[in-house]
């Protein structure tokens, strides 16, 4: 036999599959909270699928029993560019842009996330990871000083071992791999995303904290980490009720639209801290003292139809009017239809070929929920609307969706022209 036939290959999507169970294993034995999440949410999902008949309407079970959504933050655009490089070979693309530092509760970082695009490659596994970059170019949070300090900081350390990004590089260009090849690579990319122990400099990390908890996660230690992992659930109420009844404080409140009758739309998120974890600093006179840090949490999430930009539109206008109204279904009701039929008459939603019982599965994230679950999982608020030198409370410095792209030097996706395709193509 010659080597080609009998070495098994794996295509893109079975490596992106491995690659999400392996994050997901290495979270749930140092997560413990995380593995009681994923047993619950397949509790609530099976039982979800025993009550409704249309369960998968939004999805194969299977395909959303396996679902998971990462984050993890970097520092600079060539960081962005490897953690490119290597989810490439996985099947992630870069796929929108979300600028968090002009969420309600600002965040000092710009995003992109990371996940595949086809329409079969969804199916299969749909494994995306929102990543984050620090925006050190933001005078708001860093001064001239500082972010030469956070700059020349970033620049020395090595997110990735390089000959993991070769590997990557290949695998990429070929579309796969080795299944014996498979084992090896991704355990080691799965691993480049472990909390580390190596001892924290402490007052690195205590100045950077003090201008934003998420400087401090991204800038003040050698390498990134996953900070959670969510799986998906097809009844986030009662998700939230059952975890509350096994003793986890949930963040108060669940984010994005309300629950309704009618579909599902966009993204509908929840979360808890997780324990503080023990970690390593080192003193000024080099002493190493034990502290605890707060950087990982848990997350769970609902997904619906993905909305066209005039159904956008009306969503955020919805989300406006409902702050503070007891009775937000009726709200929400004033503003979008009950039934996917006039979802699809009106424009709001994406349908397979315009038909309502296809709806197209919401695939990205929300700037605002993304913001929520940032700040409710770190220790300290960040300081923002620090005023610039000129008095004025700075504006993007610079920072835009075409600005990472060039940056990183790819190609970003938008998000609408996705599903706009999506929507014309033929079912299999
Ligand atoms: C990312 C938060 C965004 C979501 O689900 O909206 C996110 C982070 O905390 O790094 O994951
Ligand atoms: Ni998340």
């Amino acid at each position: 036999m010659s080597p080609s036939t009998r070495q098994k290959k794996l295509a893109t999507w079975q490596l992106r599959a491995r690659f999400a169970a392996a994050l997901s294993a290495m979270y749930a034995r140092e997560v413990p909270a995380y593995a009681t999440l994923v047993e619950v949410s397949a509790q609530v999902n099976s039982d979800y699928a025993t009550r409704n008949r249309d369960a998968e309407r939004l999805g194969s079970l299977q395909r959303v029993t396996a679902e998971r959504h990462g984050a993890i933050r970097v520092g600079n655009p060539a960081e962005l560019a490897a953690v490119a490089d290597l989810f490439a070979a996985f099947g992630m693309l870069p796929v929108g842009y979300y600028d968090l530092r002009s969420a309600q509760t600002p965040v000092p970082v710009v995003s992109t996330a990371f996940r595949p695009i086809d329409a079969d490659e969804l199916a299969n596994n749909p494994f995306r990871v929102f990543t984050s970059m620090l925006a050190t170019g933001d005078p708001r949070y860093f001064d001239t000083e500082l972010r030469t300090r956070v700059t020349a900081f970033v620049a020395r350390r090595q997110l990735f071992d390089p000959a993991l990004l070769a590997t990557a590089r290949v695998i990429a260009a070929q579309g796969g791999c080795d299944a014996d090849e498979a084992v090896a690579f991704v355990a080691a990319a799965a691993a480049a995303f472990a909390l580390s122990r190596e001892p924290i400099d402490k007052s690195w990390y205590d100045e950077l904290s003090r201008v934003s908890a998420v400087a401090a996660d991204i800038a003040g230690v050698n390498s990134t980490h996953i900070n959670h992992l969510t799986p998906r659930v097809l009844d986030i109420d009662d998700l939230y009720r059952r975890m509350t009844e096994r003793g986890i404080t949930m963040i108060d409140a669940i984010q994005g639209p309300p629950r309704t009758d009618g579909p599902d739309v966009l993204l509908r998120q929840t979360s808890f801290r997780a324990l503080a974890e023990s970690r390593q600093f080192r003193e000024n006179d080099g002493r190493l003292t034990e502290g605890k840090l707060r950087v990982r949490f848990g997350e769970v999430e609902a997904r619906g139809v993905a909305l066209t930009p005039r159904g956008r539109e009306r969503y955020d206008a919805a989300m406006a009017q409902l702050v503070g109204d007891p009775d937000p279904a009726r709200v929400w009701g004033q503003y979008f239809p009950a039934t996917d039929e006039q979802m699809a008459a009106e424009g709001l939603a994406y349908y397979r070929r315009g038909d309502p019982s296809a709806p197209i599965v919401y695939e990205d994230f929300l700037p605002a929920s993304a913001a929520g679950i940032f700040r409710s999982n770190l220790d300290r608020d960040s300081k923002v609307s620090v005023v610039s030198d000129t008095g004025q409370i700075a504006a993007d410095s610079g920072y835009s969706m075409g600005w990472l792209a060039g940056a990183i030097d790819r190609h970003i996706y938008d998000p609408y022209r996705l599903y706009e395709s999506l929507s014309q193509e033929v079912p299999a």
